[in-house]
């Protein structure tokens, strides 16, 4: 199922000509029904009386603003955040979001451009390897791939710019989905709970390059998004990764990391799949941060596990959420 077209919320306010007059609202120009859909084929031979349409400085500032700011109000109460848009996050808010079009899912990335390490396959080269079942997911996103010549196990996405770029379009063009990139998770939210560790009920963020000045500037305080449930795949250790769960160490929510263990592709992915899960309450965890917790092994260039992980994140999400917002609101 390909998710819902009609993509812009309504905002109704004018757009003018420098001059003051209201050539459209911004509702009707976004969504494609302005007055007139012009084609490429306008163009053709007609480049000395091109003009673009003119605009004020303002306008451009305040488009931006205006949906951001109301982004940030909108989602500062969210259903489910995932910490990190690698392969496993943005494969886990995809099932997500099409699952249950009435939750707030949030995303945070702490890099400029989601993807995590998606964008080439081992090396930096170019094709991605998913080992299969994982075409199943292949086939769910309609992304084409092909079978290696004499290896049935294996299917291989040519570029995996088109893995990656197939499933970050999908997943920003739900409506119940934002992506706040440029932006680290710094905390966790939590909740004393009747008997053992905390319960995780949302993330603190700032902007990353502040995240990573505070050693240089003092006093840069950050904002905070509240969730029911928040879902971490910030990959494996390194400078942004493994965050959730070195924050656990560090709260005594788990006595130790289990620390990567060396590459195995048989077993690492296996492991990682099945081991997604609730790892304390409110946080699911997966995706190679999991390896961190569980001491399992890496798996390197392969791809297949950071789908189904994805896919397991959120069944086991969508097992556990009402209940969450249940408890949260009492
Ligand atoms: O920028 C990070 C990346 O895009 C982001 N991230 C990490 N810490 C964050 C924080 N706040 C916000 N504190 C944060 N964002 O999380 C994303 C993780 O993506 P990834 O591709 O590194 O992880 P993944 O688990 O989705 O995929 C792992 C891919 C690997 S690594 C590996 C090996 O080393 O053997 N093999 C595979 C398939």
């Amino acid at each position: 199922m390909s998710p819902p077209a009609a993509l812009v919320e309504s905002v109704d306010t004018p757009i003018t000509t420098l001059k003051g007059k209201v050539l459209a609202t911004e509702t009707s120009a976004v969504a494609g029904n302005a007055p007139e859909t012009k084609l490429l084929d306008a163009f053709a031979n007609k480049w000395d009386d091109f003009k673009f349409a003119p605009i004020r400085e303002s306008q451009v500032s305040r488009a931006m603003t205006r949906r951001y700011f109301q982004d940030l109000d909108k989602y500062a109460e969210s259903d489910i955040v995932i910490i990190g848009a690698g392969s496993c996050g943005l494969s886990t808010a995809y099932v997500l979001a099409k699952a249950r079009p009435d939750l707030k899912i949030a995303i945070i990335e702490a890099a400029v451009s989601p993807g995590g390490g998606a964008w080439l396959g081992g090396q930096l080269f170019s094709a991605m390897v998913l080992r299969k079942p994982a075409d199943a997911f292949l086939n769910d996103l309609g992304v084409p791939y092909e079978e290696e010549p004499g290896n049935p196990n294996f299917v291989v996405v040519r570029h995996a710019a088109m893995f990656t770029s197939t499933l970050l379009s999908k997943v920003v063009s739900f409506p119940n989905v934002k992506l706040f990139n440029a932006t680290a998770v710094e905390d966790l939210i939590t909740r004393p709970s009747q008997s053992g560790p905390p319960t995780i009920a949302g993330v603190v963020v700032n902007w990353t390059l502040v995240a990573q000045h505070h050693d240089d500037h003092s006093c840069m305080d950050p904002n905070t998004i509240n969730a029911p449930l928040v879902i971490s795949t910030t990959g494996h250790d390194g400078p942004f990764g493994a965050f959730s769960a070195k924050r656990l160490v560090s709260m005594a929510a788990i006595d130790k990391l289990g620390g990567m263990r060396g590459l195995d592709m048989n077993r690492a992915e296996d492991s990682i799949v099945k081991g997604t899960r609730e790892v304390t309450k409110g946080l699911i965890m997966g995706g190679m941060e999991l390896s961190e917790i569980d001491g399992s092994n890496r798996m390197g260039p392969t791809f297949g596990a950071m789908t189904l992980s994805g896919v397991k994140a959120a069944e086991e999400a969508l097992k556990i959420i009402d209940q969450r917002k249940r408890e949260c609101a009492e």
